[in-house]
């Protein structure tokens, strides 16, 4: 056995013994016993165990209970090992297709009733819908067969095997495998039996398989039925109740297509189903069909007629508790969470998901590309040498994958492209898959991203290029270059339609410029939009030694090679909080577009099909972010593709203060994933009246006693600020160091001409070397007047000659304090620089600064390249609440544009400051955290932020941008902060 099994576990066919054909993941009302539930389980550190566990009279007394589904790196504690995260990298020596015999294996038994009732089954069939990475069956004893393709179903005849009343099944799991090395997904390494596990009695003269291929063209659609039965399961009946349809068939050559009249279609946004039954006299199975056609004319990608724009996310299958094990009211809403951000589409990477899924997606409305199981990414490290995937010794294993993809969810309508799988180099394999895809189905195109030339796929598809490169690519007669193209093929790639399967890298604080790529997708027809990577962090849920619970990331559970943070790229946090990003992303892509224009909005229906009969339209005006009036928009039904201009509403100006009006665009009725009222779009106009900015007054106002300089209510020793409204306030200190978010540490080669960084190097380390982390201030001169305290001084680091000038006058007006800010840098800054700002530490003492009130943009953080979600308007929050708790922690929290701001400590206010426009009209924003950057900066995760006794307030003339360079292009040359002269005016009030 030992031998044999190491042998098994380099073996690169996909499965032997009993293995049968796949086919569709049925509803079927054949009877069937799930087998989830406890099953005994050891863990052996080999993969070589010589005992003969599966025999029937095996004592396992002495094993462990296990979960089924699960993973066993995530059950016991740490008992059966730790999971391990790595992107690229292979975690065992590349030496393929061999693994080491270190090879983690798990032994799983359990007894199962088999009911008496089944003894006229004509078959038994056991079905895995997902074991990683390797596992050998076994049944009373009896070795039934063995299957790798973790993330796919392996269905197995055991009929022989059984017997009625008690049985024995046994199934043995490897970590590792030949197959881990065509399954080296971006994620957590995860083994076990981690999806459903099935007897079905197969009924003599049942359906085998059954697939509707729909269609529609017109308000006609059409059926055509794929029936697998054996000649004496004939007649089989089709229903379609709805529609009055029965259709029986007398033998298999009689089964032909369905013309139906009066049907709606499905599409994503109006994903209308209709309840199918296909049955026989001993079976009946249960479909939703969804009525469309897929097809690619020119470079265009149409569903029934129509261009669709996919605005999607790369979605995983991860649980910070289950990790890839399904739960339906979990996935159900993180779909129903996708739709009220206006997420339209889903690329399931990189494997087919929980088959249920597909079910959610048909019904809530996805355009779903549908992913194999395949990647071979760590090969690339190799120069792609001895890539399986143009090696003939895994031509079968390839297609057995491809083969159980498309024949397991084939009947979804919301699957309107395959997917070959994700980075996997190139080869005859994947041609070989592709050219079994076209075969089996016509219905639908084959994307595969590493097809970079277009020999072997249908659409042109591309991850993170630049917004310049996407926009070459959408250019008719544009001469640019596409990547790995000779110009033949490129010409060639550009007569495609072109999507983006993975853009805008959501890893911590970003990405900025979404709303380019977006654009660039208005422009150019060809462009059909993309996928964000991705959907959400894996984090794992799990503790440290003193019980502070944390989301786990690469390098957390002692890995040897590991990839740390990466795994932590989502729009939505581990614990299902969105993220800024993805409220930015739902602004950007919000189906109604509002165009302002004199007295009237154009309202633009961008939707795919649906009209603008399921929305309402309301306004609101409000003065200094204060609500004064609002009604709703009378706006006629909009159909798709279309514009209606309608007047505004009457707008009160107010002489004194901003006016805006606000439109959002809301659900009329609740449904299946938002309730009515749900905003799906929003736009602001500015209608206030020009204001003078009021100039300087200065008055006599100082008060001098034991040192203390008093002016208004700022106190001054030795020409430095120590208190203001009698409380302790330090600063302000010149801040431009922000804690390096993901992005400001990417280090990515590609560097465009425009780009601000350098190639190989992150912006976050050159600031790190210019010292912006640990700047030092030496003060040049403290000069007091009449009515002001000026004082200059010189900012600078260690070992550095380049510094800023900070010029700060202080006067007072009224009861007021300003504060004039001149911060000018020296010649010879290189680089950009993370944030312009300036920074007041603010120590507890009896009334902690805990909140902030505010006018300004918000409610949530913004920055130059990503200010789409944020509005004007009037916001509070708590401290903790202003900033975001990214897994790994990082620059959170800043709110631009920023008018008026209180803070308070217990919901009483502390301060008043507002902000004057400096003379080309720019506000700062601000920042308020119980951290400084530097305290950020040196924190790997949350919990290792120190406890804090200070509120720190930054208010900053100007940040950087986000760019996406973690994973793509670095800040729009437009957006970063190149060092220059800023000057920050701030009025001051006690509360
Ligand atoms: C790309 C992968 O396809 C995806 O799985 C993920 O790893 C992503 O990167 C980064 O988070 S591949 C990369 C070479 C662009």
């Amino acid at each position: 056995m030992p031998s044999q099994l190491s042998a098994y576990v380099s073996d690169t066919a996909p499965g032997r013994g009993a293995l049968r054909t796949a086919r569709s993941w049925l509803h079927s009302d054949a009877p069937r016993r799930s087998l989830n539930g406890l099953w005994r389980f050891r863990l052996s550190p080999t993969a070589s165990v010589a005992e003969d566990f599966a025999a029937e009279d095996f004592d396992d007394s002495g094993w462990d209970g296990i979960p089924v589904p699960s993973h066993w790196v995530l059950q016991g504690d740490g008992a059966y090992g730790r999971p391990i995260y790595t992107n690229v990298q292979f975690p065992f020596p590349i030496d393929p297709p061999h693994v080491p015999d270190e090879n983690p294996t798990g032994d799983y038994r359990r007894h199962f009733d088999v009911p008496a009732d089944w003894s006229d089954a004509e078959r038994v069939v056991l079905r895995f819908d997902g074991v990683e990475s390797l596992f050998t069956l076994w049944v009373n004893g009896d070795e039934i067969g063995g299957a790798a393709g973790s993330r796919l179903a392996h269905e197995f005849d055991v009929t022989s095997s059984l017997r009625p009343g008690d049985n024995v099944v046994a199934v043995r799991v490897h970590q590792w495998s030949a197959a881990s090395y065509v399954e080296d997904q971006d994620q957590w390494w995860l083994p076990g039996i981690f999806r459903d596990v099935t007897l079905t009695a197969r009924p003599a003269g049942g359906i085998e398989d059954v697939w509707l291929r729909t269609g529609f063209d017109g308000g006609r659609g059409r059926i055509e039925t794929e029936i697998t039965a054996e000649a004496a399961a004939f007649p089989v009946t089709l229903r379609l109740p709805e529609l009055g349809i029965e259709q029986v068939w007398a033998t298999a050559a009689d089964v032909a297509p369905l013309d139906v009249d009066g049907v709606e279609p499905w599409s994503a946004e109006r994903p209308r189903l209709y309840d199918v039954t296909v049955s026989t006299a001993a079976e009946s199975i249960a479909l939703r069909a969804g009525f469309r056609t897929v097809e690619i004319r020119g470079d265009r990608f149409l569903v029934n007629g129509r261009r669709v724009v996919f605005h999607g996310m790369n979605r995983h299958e991860t649980h910070p508790e289950r990790g890839r094990v399904f739960d339906e009211e979990h996935a159900r809403e993180d779909l129903a969470r996708m739709k009220r951000f206006n997420v339209n589409a889903i690329r399931t990477s990189h494997y087919p998901p929980h088959p249920r899924l597909l079910d959610l997606a048909d019904e809530l409305g996805f355009w779903v590309i549908l992913e194999c199981d395949l990647e071979t990414h760590g090969f690339d490290k190799l120069g792609w040498a001895g890539n399986p995937s143009d090696d003939p010794a895994w031509r079968e294993a390839y297609l057995d994958r491809i083969q159980r993809t498309i024949e397991r969810d084939k009947n979804h309508p919301s699957i309107v492209i395959w997917s070959l799988g994700n980075e996997a180099g190139t080869g005859g394999n994947l041609a070989a898959m592709s050219a079994w895809v076209h075969a089996r189905d016509t219905g639908r195109p084959v994307h595969y991203e590493g097809d970079h030339a277009g020999e072997y796929t249908d659409v042109y598809s591309r991850m993170y290029s630049s917004v310049l490169e996407t926009e070459q690519i959408g250019t008719d007669g544009s001469r640019a270059r596409l990547l790995n193209c000779t110009p033949a093929q490129g010409a060639r790639q550009r007569t495609k339609p072109f999507l983006l399967c993975e853009y805008a890298h959501a890893m911590g604080n970003g990405p900025g410029a979404l709303d380019q790529y977006e654009a660039l997708v208005h422009e150019h027809p060809r462009l059909h939009g993309g996928f964000v990577w991705e959907w959400r962090d894996h984090g794992i849920l799990t503790t440290t030694p003193d019980g502070t619970p944390f989301y786990a990331y690469g390098g957390d559970f002692g890995e040897v090679v590991h990839d740390g943070n990466f795994v932590m790229d989502g729009m939505l946090l581990s614990d299902d909080v969105p993220t800024p990003s993805l409220h930015e992303y739902k602004a950007v892509v919000a189906p109604v577009r509002f165009a302002f224009d004199g007295d009237e909005v154009a309202i633009t229906n961008l939707r795919h099909s649906a009209d603008t009969s399921d929305l309402r339209f309301h306004w609101r005006v409000e003065h200094d972010g204060t609500l004064v009036d609002s009604g709703d928009l009378q706006v006629p039904v909009v159909a798709a593709g279309e514009s209606a201009r309608v007047p505004l509403p009457r707008i009160p100006v107010s002489p004194d203060s901003e006016t805006w009006l606000t439109i959002d665009a809301v659900l009329a009725a609740a449904t299946a994933w938002a309730p009515d009222g749900h905003v799906i779009a929003t736009a602001q106009l500015d209608r206030s009246a020009p204001r003078p900015v009021p100039a300087v007054r200065r008055e006599t106002g100082w008060r001098q006693s034991d040192g203390t300089l008093t002016l208004g209510i700022a106190e001054f020793v030795d020409g430095s600020l120590v208190r203001l409204a009698g409380r302790a306030v330090a600063g302000p200190q010149l801040e431009l160091f922000r804690a390096p978010t993901d992005n400001d540490e990417g280090a990515s080669e590609e560097v465009e001409e425009s780009d601000a960084g350098i190639a190989g190097v992150s912006n976050a380390e050159l600031w790190r070397r210019d010292g912006l982390d640990r700047l030092t201030t030496r003060r040049l001169s403290v000069e007091r007047t009449a009515g002001a305290l000026r004082t200059i001084a010189k900012v600078s680091a260690a070992n550095s000659a380049l510094s800023v000038i900070v010029e700060s006058v202080w006067s007072v007006q009224g009861d007021e304090l300003e504060l004039r800010v001149e911060i000018e840098p020296s010649r010879g800054w290189l680089t950009v620089w993370p944030r312009i700002g300036i920074r007041f530490d603010l120590p507890d003492g009896a009334a902690p600064v805990d909140g902030a009130e505010w006018f300004g943009l918000g409610p949530l953080e913004s920055y130059p390249d990503s200010l789409r979600a944020a509005r004007t308007g009037r916001f509070s929050s708590a401290i903790g609440d202003l900033s975001v708790d990214y897994a790994r922690p990082q620059e959170t929290g800043h709110r631009s544009r920023l008018r008026q701001l209180t803070l308070t400590s217990a919901g009483t206010t502390v301060l008043r400051i507002a902000t004057l426009p400096d003379t080309r009209g720019r506000r700062p924003g601000f920042t308020l955290s119980r951290h400084t950057p530097q305290q950020i900066a040196r924190a790997g995760h949350p919990f290792q932020l120190p406890d804090s006794t200070t509120s720190h307030l930054i208010v900053d003339a100007a940040q950087h941008g986000l760019g996406s360079r973690a994973c793509g292009p670095d800040v729009w040359p437009e957006f970063a902060l190149r060092p220059e002269a800023r000057t920050i005016r701030l009025r001051i009030a006690a509360g």
